[in-house]
């Protein structure tokens, strides 16, 4: 059977494609378990990877929510469980020290519009539609959407959303702050690709702070900053930049 998530490697990028086309890469238990082993049990081997691509296969969506077939057999006790363990997952993305790019083509909707804001970027292009239709269903959102949300967007255009169900295109989530690029039909991967192989040729230790930096900034995060701008200073890697720098060379950085 072809697994959920295709895993591919392009030098130092990771790619990872949803793949249940067909249910228009609807998350269910499987999904969710193989997003589980990569990004909580960290049983993928990722090393020398640098950057990570998160995508949808076909053309239809990025992922359309999580799988509504599998609704109707949850008590509240396990739709609790299955929140929770969704929760840990995203969490794990988010803090994940290794940048996730999603790079959403079509519907990404519900657990799936949730999905790429655990993200670090998230882009799109121009067919894009993004939405949290749980009211639609009778539900509120189980994987972080009714938080995240409020922070990408603010709480004014949050509620709205979330009141309605609306589903916004890629060019409005880019002026609300959702999303950070668009790129036309057909060249969201190139343009993601490009995001991915800028960034992979920073250091990695220092992509890794900025995103734990970034993570914190309603958390203690300028205490944060303090401390991982002194530790930077034992880094082989800020030598490795300053001297790249002085010298008029390209920087080759080696996360140490
Ligand atoms: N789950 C399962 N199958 C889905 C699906 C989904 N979310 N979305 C689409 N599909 C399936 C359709 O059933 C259809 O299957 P077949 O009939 O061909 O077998 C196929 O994908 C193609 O879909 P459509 O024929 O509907 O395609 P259209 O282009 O006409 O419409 C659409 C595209 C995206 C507008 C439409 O498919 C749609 O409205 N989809 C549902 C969107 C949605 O409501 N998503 C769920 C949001 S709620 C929880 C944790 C998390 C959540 C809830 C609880 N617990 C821990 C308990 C989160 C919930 C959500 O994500």
């Amino acid at each position: 059977m072809a697994s959920v998530i295709l895993i591919e490697r392009q030098e130092r990028i990771l790619i990872l494609t949803i793949n249940r086309p067909k249910a228009l890469n609807a998350i269910n238990s499987e999904v969710m378990n193989e997003l589980n082993r990569i990004f909580v049990d960290k049983k993928e081997d990722l090393t020398n990877i640098r950057a990570i691509i998160l995508k949808g296969a076909g053309e239809k969506a990025f992922a359309a929510g999580a799988d509504i077939t599998e609704f109707p057999s949850y008590s509240s006790k396990e739709g609790q469980a299955l929140s929770q363990k969704g929760h840990a997952v995203y969490d794990a993305i988010e803090q994940f020290s290794i940048p996730v790019i999603a790079m959403v083509k079509g519907y990404a909707l519900g657990g799936g519009c949730e999905l790429a804001m655990a993200c670090h970027i998230r882009l799109a292009e121009d067919c894009a539609r993004f939405g949290q239709p749980e009211i639609n269903l009778g539900v509120v959102p189980g994987y972080g959407g009714s938080q995240r949300l409020v922070r990408y967007i603010g709480k004014s255009k949050a509620m709205h959303l979330l009141l309605t169900g609306d589903m916004i295109d890629a060019n409005t989530a880019e002026m609300m702050g959702l999303i950070s690029g668009v790129a036309p039909s057909g060249q969201g991967m190139e343009l993601a690709l490009k995001v991915a192989g800028k960034i992979a040729s920073k250091s990695p230790l220092v992509v890794g702070r900025m995103i734990s930096l970034v993570n914190a900034y309603d958390n203690n995060g300028f205490k944060k900053e303090i401390e991982l701008f002194g530790a930077s200073f034992d880094s082989e890697d800020l030598k490795e930049g300053v001297d790249a720098f002085l010298n008029k060379r390209k920087a080759e950085f080696k996360g140490k």
